[in-house]
């Protein structure tokens, strides 16, 4: 056919299609796309599973978090359990107590579950009990009270009753009228009060502040600066009320609101034209038994978690020789978040939140919204959590898996031959990623945990959200502004951003080929030539270093004395005799500067170094402590780290801290653009050779012209 014919012939076939579609439509659109015959290879969805009814899932691995069913009979039994019977007992934490490695390890599709336990943190009378309960004896069968520091992390409750309290007591009430702001105006937030000493000791504590949300849902924007009520989470009484800042205005409204629909101006830009990536099949991955996870070559094990966020699981890779599925992680989540602001100001100096422990990542997750959260073609997973009556509640689509083609290249070479042809291979790098977010008050964390078919894994995190802003009489810096006693830089009128830092700590327990792997630093070292050696005066040198105890991995970074970090399998070696291994590869990140004797820092020890290499311990996962509101910080992973285990050839657990610096500016207002940063885990040496040289490229008959439709 010649091209004139192929035209019309498009063209007429196009009318055929269009009156179908009138003809149809609009009783279904998106069915009718989907089955028409005129596009019968487009499949587009915008999400790719039936909403699951969580009343009848059963555990089918066993890692997979406790189900609504299992979580009520835990709540049962601890209701009839003699010590909680007389009095009220809140739940505080309670999931899945997870199988010893060993039995995780030992079993395989088809075997029967190891048995089912549950951990419950449950305070009572101002004590904090631990309690495993057996699901399958029906019968608590571990109990101790809490006697270190440290409260588990806060319930819905705790932060409703703070703030009833508060809302309730006169001398709050005229501190707020005085101010010439209605009650009904008022919102406040509960905000961790860390740990500073023996005033706040004994006791749960914390502290309330608020804003002015008239005419704007962005209250964050509008502080009532100067006010502060401690309040004892357990009494339910105010302890304090500090009111210092009476003369300073409460920042203007206008501009604040960040939702679409209220947005007067128009678009500052062009509008973009629809995007998406097209998948004319679908897309590669499959979930299987609810939480499996399979795409390409590797397969891994998804969860949600009310503290942790997300958790990957028994993460394994196949060899691109003997396709053999090979281990390479155990277990990796965020085990704390640490976000120390910077200024002493009486209203501010405690503002340096532990928030996994304090407030639980997975707790503080929304769903995320389709097509913007996550693109088309994602899979939803739901969060089973916890509330503080012991009663499970469904956290829906808290977590998408999708995979991201953003057109970037996985590998190429272009060669001109001798004579005169060329050769030109390229291949798309598609990737695979998990996404959760954490809305932890006015902060938004992105959590992504994107694989690649060569074998790496990037782990990313997003900022996102709202500043914390401290209220000024400053409209702008010509009145005075004083930016050393600020706090930090002005952002919009009456509104400082005060400086502050993310840590953000990764539990990562690394299994190359099975638990006993050694952490590896290869240090690269400048030699000097000797004397007429070479016309070269200098050159760089690796050396292996094997961590033989865990003071000899814990590691600050530095561009002048620069290491690759592995952790390696000596037995498990390649053709050539080099151990198979996972090299950490940090990307930009900051360091805690904070003085180590500063009381913040000693409960955000974890981030005295960058790396850490711990001796594995199923107790050991939190990097703040299990009990991490107002912690002491007795138990830290620093404090892990310096027992100096053995850990060369044992099971270990790998640590790694993302640090930011933030210091604001005028474009984090009204609300922040994501500023993201992340780190990899790179095979060096496990597979034989390039594992993705017989990946095939794209071909122009597989990509037909899609006509997506939408689809839930
Ligand atoms: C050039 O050499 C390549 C092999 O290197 C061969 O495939 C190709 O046909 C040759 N082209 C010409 C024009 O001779
Ligand atoms: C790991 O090493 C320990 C000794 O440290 C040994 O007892 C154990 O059998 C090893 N495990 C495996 C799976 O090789
Ligand atoms: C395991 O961790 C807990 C909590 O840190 C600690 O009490 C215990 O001694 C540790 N066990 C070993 C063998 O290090
Ligand atoms: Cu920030």
């Amino acid at each position: 056919m010649e091209k004139s014919s192929i035209l019309r012939f498009t063209f007429i076939f196009a009318i055929i299609c269009f009156i179908f579609v009138r003809s149809v439509y609009p009783s279904s659109k998106s069915e009718f796309l989907a089955s028409s015959p005129c596009f019968p290879r487009c499949t587009s969805k915008n999400r790719i599973h039936k909403f699951t009814d969580h009343r009848h899932t059963t555990p089918l691995h066993p890692l997979d978090p406790l189900t609504v069913q299992e979580i009520n009979k835990v709540r049962a039994i601890l209701s009839s359990y003699a010590p909680f019977a007389s009095s009220f007992a809140t739940i505080h934490s309670l999931s899945l107590d997870e199988p010893d490695k060993t039995q995780a390890l030992a079993w395989s599709k088809g075997d029967p579950l190891p048995p089912r336990k549950a951990f419950a943190i449950v305070s009572l009378n101002a004590q904090s009990h631990m309690l495993t309960v057996d699901l399958n004896l029906g019968q608590v069968i571990h109990h101790t009270i809490h006697s270190g520091s440290g409260y588990p992390p806060l319930t819905m409750d705790d932060q409703s009753a703070a703030l009833q309290v508060t809302l309730a007591d006169a001398d709050f009430q005229k501190s707020i009228t005085e101010r010439g702001v209605k009650l009904s105006d008022v919102t406040c937030v509960t905000l961790a009060a860390g740990w500073y000493g023996p005033d706040e000791e004994n006791r749960r504590v914390i502290k309330v502040q608020c804003f002015s949300s008239e005419g704007t849902p962005n209250f964050y924007t509008r502080p009532i600066a100067g006010l502060t009520v401690t309040v004892d989470l357990d009494q339910k009484k105010i302890v304090k009320i500090s009111n210092t800042g009476r003369g300073i205005p409460i920042a203007k409204r206008s501009d604040t609101d960040y939702r679409y629909t209220t947005q007067v101006k128009s678009p500052e830009m062009k509008p973009l034209k629809p995007i998406s990536i097209e998948q004319p099949e679908g897309p590669s991955f499959v979930v299987e038994d609810g939480h499996m996870v399979k795409w390409a070559n590797w397969v891994f094990h998804l969860k949600a978690d009310q503290r942790a966020g997300m958790v990957i699981s028994r993460a394994m890779v196949q060899d691109s020789e003997s396709g053999e599925l090979r281990s390479v992680m155990y277990k990796g989540f965020c085990s704390e978040l640490f976000v120390p602001y910077m200024d002493p100001d009486e209203h501010w100096y405690f503002k340096t939140y532990l928030d996994g422990g304090e407030y639980g990542l997975g707790a503080t997750s929304l769903s995320l919204v389709p097509l913007n959260d996550c693109p088309r073609h994602s899979y939803y997973m739901d969060g089973i959590f916890v509330a503080a009556d012991g009663k499970p509640f469904v956290q829906p689509n808290v977590i998408c898996l999708f995979e991201s083609y953003s057109g970037d290249i996985s590998w190429r070479h272009s060669n001109r031959q001798i004579n005169g042809s060329e050769i030109r291979e390229a291949r798309p790098k598609v990737t695979l990623v998990a996404r959760m977010t954490a809305s932890v008050g006015n902060y938004d964390y992105i959590f992504d945990w994107e694989f690649q078919t060569d074998g790496l894994i990037r782990i990313k995190v997003g900022l996102s959200g709202i500043l914390l802003l401290k209220g000024t009489p400053h409209e702008n810096i010509h009145q005075g502004f004083d930016d050393d006693i600020s706090g930090g830089p002005l952002v919009s009128e009456n509104v400082i951003g005060v400086v502050h830092d993310h840590f953000i700590t990764f539990h990562l327990d690394m299994d190359i080929d099975g638990v006993n792997n050694s952490f590896v630093e290869v240090n690269l070292e400048k030699q000097r030539t000797s004397k007429g050696q070479s016309p070269r005066k200098s050159y760089l040198k690796a050396k292996r270093h094997i961590a033989k105890t865990e003071k000899d991995a814990q590691i600050k970074l530095n561009l002048y004395h620069p290491s690759e970090f592995h952790v390696i399998n000596p037995s498990s070696r390649s053709r050539l005799g080099n151990p198979a291994g996972y090299k950490l590869v940090p990307g930009a990140t900051a360091a805690s500067l904070l003085d180590h004797d500063d009381p913040p820092q000693i409960r955000g020890a974890f981030t005295n170094n960058q790396i850490w290499t711990t001796l594995y311990n199923r107790s050991e996962q939190w990097a703040g402590g299990l009990f991490a509101y107002q912690s002491k910080g007795d138990d830290t992973l620093a404090v892990w780290s310096e027992r100096n285990r053995p850990i060369e050839n044992k099971d270990v657990v790998l640590w790694y801290t993302i640090g930011f610096h933030h210091i604001p500016c005028q474009e984090d207002f009204p609300v922040m653009p994501t500023v993201s940063s992340s780190f990899d885990l790179k095979p060096v040496n496990f597979f034989q050779s390039n594992p993705i040289l017989r990946a095939a490229p794209n071909f122009q008959e597989d990509l037909p012209v899609c006509h997506p439709t939408t689809s839930r």
